[in-house]
């Protein structure tokens, strides 16, 4: 079934000229980019991104990081594309993260992790409706 999905290449992809990568990975897993911009989120739309982690003894680091550069924000549309966007952005956690991911190949981090793509239906329509 045909997705949409929202994916942010973060403020440390952006810094490491990580940009044509992401996309690229996103593009041969067939994923196509519906709508895109940069910009360089203010502390009220980093913390509705990451509510669900209001609290959380990780919160405050979380935000400062994804306000500290330009992010690219992207609408993206493609089969099943909630789950094939997470796929190829790769594992939460540095110990399950496989090479070939995005985040398996390119950060060792736990938070500097290039890369955000929604995690559910629910997630995808909040996050766009965030955004776009
Ligand atoms: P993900 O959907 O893979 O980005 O992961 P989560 O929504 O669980 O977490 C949001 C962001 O918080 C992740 F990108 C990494 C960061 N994080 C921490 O910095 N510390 C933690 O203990 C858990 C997550």
């Amino acid at each position: 079934m045909i997705e949409e999905t929202f994916v942010m290449i973060k403020p440390d992809g952006v810094r490491r000229n990580l940009i044509g990568e992401v996309v690229k990975r996103l593009e041969q897993k067939l994923m196509t980019i519906v709508d895109i911009r940069m910009e360089h989120l203010d502390q009220g739309k980093a913390e509705k991104l990451y509510e669900m982690h209001k609290g959380k003894d990780f919160f405050d680091m979380l935000i400062e990081y994804t306000i500290s550069g330009p992010v690219v924000l992207m609408k993206i549309q493609g089969e099943e594309a909630i789950m094939n966007c997470r796929i190829v952005i790769g594992e939460t956690y540095p110990e399950k993260r496989k090479a070939g991911s995005i985040r398996g190949d390119f950060s060792p981090y736990l938070t500097e992790n290039l890369v955000h793509a929604a995690s559910s239906k629910q997630d995808a329509k909040r996050e766009l409706e965030l955004f776009f």
